[in-house]
């Protein structure tokens, strides 16, 4: 009986794997949680009472919670989802950024060269390491030129993964994942943000209420988006794998924040359009006036200039043929289910 040990359990990609690894292998789990005053487990709710499945408290600010976890569980796999994901925030806390994605990173790889140096390490990295890329699609030879904090904590914890492969032989990869979503993701991410809130206004429509715009920030910038539920089967294949090898996960498409706009409404059977320029532009009902005084509810989508970065990824698209061929992945989920799914969900569980 194996042991995978997982950070990162409580959001998305975490509580995905989990979820995988308990339906398609026979193995312990063992969950790293973070300490906090008010746990939030929803993720975890499919999991959290297997009988194969446990959490430990853990955090990666600190080493030593991360070197007791590893000599109490002995972890065949170490799968480190745990970060401070959100890029929108990291210019904010660069400081804690850096602490938790690169040097918590380091103390996961010492934690498995001093303890369990037989354990394989996963490490999830990000195209917000190329930042202002130079070509597309991206492949894995592209330079490192990260546009933000968080970029640039990830782009080190991939020079610290390589570092520990080659110097102490350690099986870690450290594989470049481009944006995924889903029905865990966070509500601070543009996707989710915007399901939520199509779901708030479909609710208002229907019940012929006054709604309030969703407000956005650059809706020109292009991401490259699949779903969680398919990465993770990537990720687990890597870990098994003989030797270990950086990959890429990617749909190989490309897809701006107004197409995911348009796409989520027109899936609630809402039809907007486009009008006014830079930061005067609103997404609007043609004709949804609840009265003459209160033109404003018709307004979907309005900008807020809160939410533009100070430096912006514009483009990402990716190349994952490498994967494709020698791992014999392949993503299921195409943007339009992406969207179809995470907007039906956010229907049908609205709460007022
Ligand atoms: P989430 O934000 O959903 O989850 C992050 C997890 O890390 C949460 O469980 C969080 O715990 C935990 N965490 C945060 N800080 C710490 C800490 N100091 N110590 C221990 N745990 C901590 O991210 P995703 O699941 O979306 O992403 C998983 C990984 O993949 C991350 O490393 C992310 O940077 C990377 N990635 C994600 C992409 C995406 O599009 N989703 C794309 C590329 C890379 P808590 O619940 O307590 O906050
Ligand atoms: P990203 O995801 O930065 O790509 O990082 P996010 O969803 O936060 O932003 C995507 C794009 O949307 C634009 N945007 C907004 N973003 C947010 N969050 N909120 C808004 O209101 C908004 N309006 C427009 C952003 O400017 C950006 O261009 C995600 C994370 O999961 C990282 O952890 C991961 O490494 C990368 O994907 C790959």
């Amino acid at each position: 009986m194996k042991t995978v040990l997982i950070t990162g359990v409580t959001g998305q990609d975490g509580a995905n794997m989990a979820e995988y690894l308990l339906e398609n292998t026979d193995h312990q789990l063992v969950g790293m949680m973070r300490r906090s005053s008010n746990p939030n487990l929803s993720n975890c709710d499919k999991f959290k009472n297997n009988k194969r499945f446990k959490f430990e408290y853990g955090d990666l600010s600190d080493p030593h919670s991360i070197n007791q976890i590893v000599k109490k569980v002995q972890p065949d796999y170490f799968i480190n989802f745990a970060a401070n994901s959100y890029v929108g925030c990291s210019w904010q806390m660069p400081e804690q950024m850096f602490n938790v994605n690169a040097i918590g990173v380091l103390r996961c790889l010492e934690a498995i060269k001093n303890i369990k140096p037989s354990c394989r390490f996963y490490s999830a990295g990000s195209s917000e390491e190329w930042g202002n890329v130079d070509y597309s699609p991206q492949d894995l030879k592209h330079p490192l030129k990260p546009r933000s904090p968080y970029g640039a904590s990830k782009a080190s914890a991939r020079h610290i993964v390589k570092v520990y492969r080659e110097s102490y032989n350690i099986f870690a990869i450290h594989s470049i994942l481009f944006n995924h979503e889903g029905t865990k993701r966070g509500e601070e991410f543009v996707t989710r943000k915007i399901t939520k809130n199509v779901a708030r206004i479909h609710h208002a429509i229907n019940n012929k209420e006054p709604f309030k715009p969703l407000e956005l920030g650059n809706l020109d910038s292009r991401r490259d988006w699949s779903d969680s539920e398919d990465f993770v089967k990537g990720v687990w294949k890597m870990l098994n794998l003989e030797k270990p090898k950086d990959y890429i996960l990617s749909s190989d498409e490309t897809h701006s924040i107004r197409e995911f706009v348009e796409k989520a409404f027109t899936e609630a059977g809402i039809e907007g359009v486009w009008h006014g320029k830079g930061t005067k532009e609103e997404y609007s009902l043609p004709n949804y006036i609840m009265d003459e005084s209160d033109i404003k509810s018709s307004v979907l989508v309005k900008i807020n200039e809160k939410f533009y970065r100070p430096a912006e990824v514009e483009l990402l698209l990716g190349d994952s043929s490498s994967a494709r061929k020698e791992l014999e992945w392949e993503p299921q989920i195409s943007f339009d289910k992406l969207v179809s799914k995470m907007v039906k969900f956010d229907i049908d569980n609205y709460k007022n």
